[in-house]
């Protein structure tokens, strides 16, 4: 059994205290500007900067109201992310270690935020024309627009346009307060501290969140470093870009905590994510928290009750055996909190005794140890990713000088000409290889640049490509709802407007991006397949050099890492946002939203003025207008995410990982060179300082040696 400490995910104190002991044999042999002391200390921030970047994600999810915030809380030990009644979570709130609270928020340009709001206008205007027009930074227009707002209370037909109403509510309200945090382009403002809980209000009122591009907390309670958590929005949040932003960040995610109410198990909400994460391959990766509402529950068995309901459901969603803990994240949270307010302090005494307190803080400790294995266990597939074989190169470059230098210090002397004929012999080797290794990787670039044609063009062929075969079946579906009578033909077109475009940006979510995203991903894995594939050789090549000097010391005895037990050099593709589908009819793009309808409506009103009978035509004649224009515009929408896809992600990622890979190369194939010729200058001068040298390797070893066991692969 490992003990405790190995169980832990701390790469990185291993790696820092690593560092540091450099720092002191280069003190103690007085060598500090020795190139290789350098490029190893270089090496190993490297390897730390990049295991830091690789973030692996833990998505908190779950339905509106199911304890997601008050979950993430207690796992942080206190109140630091808003929970309440009301919606109260707008934004992915990303959360990282930090040495002190701080929170990161970075706030929508003025110009981004102009066009959204002028968009949301403008699709209300159209079907009012009463509407009085807004310039934002306008006080008075504001106010009269807000005025106009209130005035009208919501009608049933013009229910659709909740949405931008409610969007032009919180800029009109939230205006004049967030004004002085925007700017020209997208500004990022810090609180740290006791201040950093003002991020909250920017998060739980949407006439704030509205500004908000981006929210990022940096907390001392989250104590794994390398790792995002992030507290999601309700996936049935009224707002369906909400479901987008929480589905984008689920793809993106190593571990999924979903979380459900017990006070009200699974709904058709949730149902229906679940699904999706389902099709989209995640089902491993989540883990089921049941949030137990205390007050709810008076005995063990109405625990079991519902636990047997839900897990029910769950298997109608396609988990069989669903990996769930349960336990009442509101009576942890308060449990470790610090300062209790009277009403809390009550509410934990409530508690005190109750029948089922025991056995969710037991299922607390597992769900914490659960946690913490699963990251372990991700953070070392992600350093198998390229990382680990970096440190190995490097553990074995140190190890090489350490074991040189006791050789050295026993020997009486030293056969130059040999070494020097070894270095000579290690400079041609390395040139050669970097030439062969540049010709590989342009031959290959194109031929992997081509791969990655074929894919796309596969999934986005007209006749049977999944984009547009799921497309058709969209419009083939596509029914709009039929007229009231007397109905007005200039409301009742900017309705159907609306209803398409509800529908498609449900169809986009649902089932092209959860369609898509696999075969995405699949594309890059096979790419970084072949890659792999290809620089191997070069890379084996420079551990045989390395080797060869092993040969030529017959001491070294205890290789840590012998090449057999080497895993597959494994480059990964580079962690780039992905792009989605979204369509033009969605909100994102509001200058083509906008001359759309404009072009739109002045058609449905000719067509108005040309029918003979036009109450029962126009239902018809619309619908096939309405599928043409959207086909339009689809086109438009499908060619501009097919190019993005090629050039901003897969051919950009391709370049990006072949950069990497022939940088990491010439990096350790330097540190080769670098580490024999200077060695071969200091070796002279080490041996009168041989008694102080001896523990200080020995020590060095032993580090080595402990950080290689908490890297290896099981
Ligand atoms: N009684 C009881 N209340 C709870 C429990 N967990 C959460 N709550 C309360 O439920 C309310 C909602 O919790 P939140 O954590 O804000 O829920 P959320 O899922 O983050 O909600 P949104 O972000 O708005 O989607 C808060 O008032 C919590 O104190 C629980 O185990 N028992
Ligand atoms: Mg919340």
């Amino acid at each position: 059994m490992p003990d405790d400490s190995s169980l832990g995910i701390d790469l990185f104190p291993p790696l820092a205290e690593t560092r540091s002991q450099l720092e002191k044999l280069a003190e103690l042999l007085q060598w500090k500007d020795a190139p290789q002391l350098r490029h190893w200390q270089e090496a190993l921030q490297h390897a730390e900067d990049r295991l830091q970047q690789a973030k692996v994600r833990i998505a908190v999810l779950g339905a509106v109201k199911s304890g997601k915030s008050t979950l993430l809380n207690a796992v942080l030990g206190a109140d630091r992310l808003r929970r309440g009644a009301g919606i109260l979570t707008s934004i992915v709130t990303r959360i990282q270690l930090g040495k002190i609270s701080r929170a990161h928020l970075r706030f929508k340009s003025k110009s981004l935020l102009d066009r959204q709001f002028q968009a949301a206008l403008a699709f209300l205007q159209s079907s009012d024309s009463s509407l009085p027009s807004c310039k934002l930074d306008q006080a008075s227009e504001r106010q009269s627009l807000l005025h106009w707002l209130d005035e009208q209370p919501a009608e049933e037909d013009t229910s659709h346009f909740s949405e931008e109403r409610a969007f032009l509510r919180a800029c009109l309200v939230g205006y004049s307060e967030a004004i002085g945090y925007l700017n020209n382009s997208t500004q990022v403002r810090t609180w740290s501290g006791e201040e950093s809980c003002h991020h909250q209000a920017w998060v739980e009122q949407d006439s704030r969140a509205v500004f908000l591009e981006d929210l990022l907390l940096e907390e001392p309670g989250w104590t794994w470093q390398g790792t995002e958590i992030a507290d999601c929005q309700g996936i049935d949040s009224p707002n369906p870009l909400h479901l987008v932003q929480v589905q984008e960040y689920a793809s993106r995610s190593n571990l999924l905590i979903y979380v459900i109410s017990s006070r009200i198990g699974i709904r058709q909400a949730d149902v229906h994510l679940l699904r999706n994460l389902y099709q989209l391959g995640l089902a491993d990766q989540i883990i089921f928290v049941i949030n137990l509402d205390l007050n709810e529950h008076e005995e063990q068995a109405d625990v079991d009750r519902i636990t047997e309901h839900i897990l029910r459901d769950l298997r109608r969603c396609g988990w069989q055996q669903p990996h769930y803990f349960m336990f009442s994240a509101l009576h942890l949270l308060l449990q470790r909190k610090l300062e209790l307010t009277t009403r809390e302090q009550k509410q934990l005494e409530f508690w005190q005794d109750h029948p089922v307190s025991q056995m969710s803080a037991n299922a607390w400790k597992t769900f914490q140890e659960e946690l913490h294995m699963r990251l372990a266990h991700q953070q070392s597939q992600t350093l198998l990713a390229g990382e680990w074989r970096h440190c190995q190169r490097l553990h074995r470059q140190v190890s090489e000088f350490v074991e040189r230098l006791q050789t050295t210090l026993s020997a009486e002397t030293l056969d130059w000409e040999e070494w020097q004929s070894e270095l000579q012999h290690r400079q041609r080797y390395l040139n050669y290889h970097e030439q062969n290794l540049r010709y590989t990787l342009k031959g290959g670039e194109q031929q992997w640049k081509q791969h990655i044609d074929y894919g796309i063009r596969a999934l986005f062929e007209r006749q049977g490509g999944k984009v547009w075969s799921s497309l058709d079946r969209f419009l083939r579906q596509l029914e709009l709802t039929q007229p009231k009578d007397n109905f007005s033909p200039n409301i009742q077109s900017m309705l159907w407007v609306q209803e398409a475009r509800e529908k498609l940006l449900r169809w986009v979510v649902d089932e092209i991006n959860v369609s898509l995203l696999p075969e995405i991903a699949r594309l890059c894995s096979e790419i970084t397949m072949l890659v792999n594939q290809a620089v191997e050789p070069f890379f084996e090549a420079l551990d045989e050099l390395q080797h060869r000097e092993y040969k030529l010391q017959s001491k070294l005895q205890n290789d840590l890492v012998s090449s057999s037990e080497n895993p597959k050099v494994y480059w990964q593709f580079p962690e780039i946002e992905p792009i989605s589908f979204t369509t033009t009819m969605a909100f994102q793009t509001p200058e083509q939203l906008r001359s759309w309808l404009l072009y739109g409506q002045s058609w449905f009103r000719t067509l108005w003025r040309k029918e003979r009978n036009p109450q029962m035509d126009f239902h018809q004649q619309s619908q096939r207008e309405l599928e043409r224009q959207l086909r339009e515009n689809l086109d438009f929408d499908v060619l501009n995410y097919q190019e993005n896809l090629k050039y901003r992600y897969l051919w950009s990622g391709t370049e990006q990982l072949l950069e990497t890979i022939l940088v990491c190369w010439q990096e350790a194939a330097r540190g080769c060179q670098a580490d024999l010729s200077s060695l071969l200058e200091q070796l002279e001068k080490l041996r009168s300082e041989r008694k102080q040298l001896i523990p200080l390797l020995a020590q060095w070893q032993n580090n080595w040696g402990k950080l290689v066991v908490r890297l290896s692969p099981e």
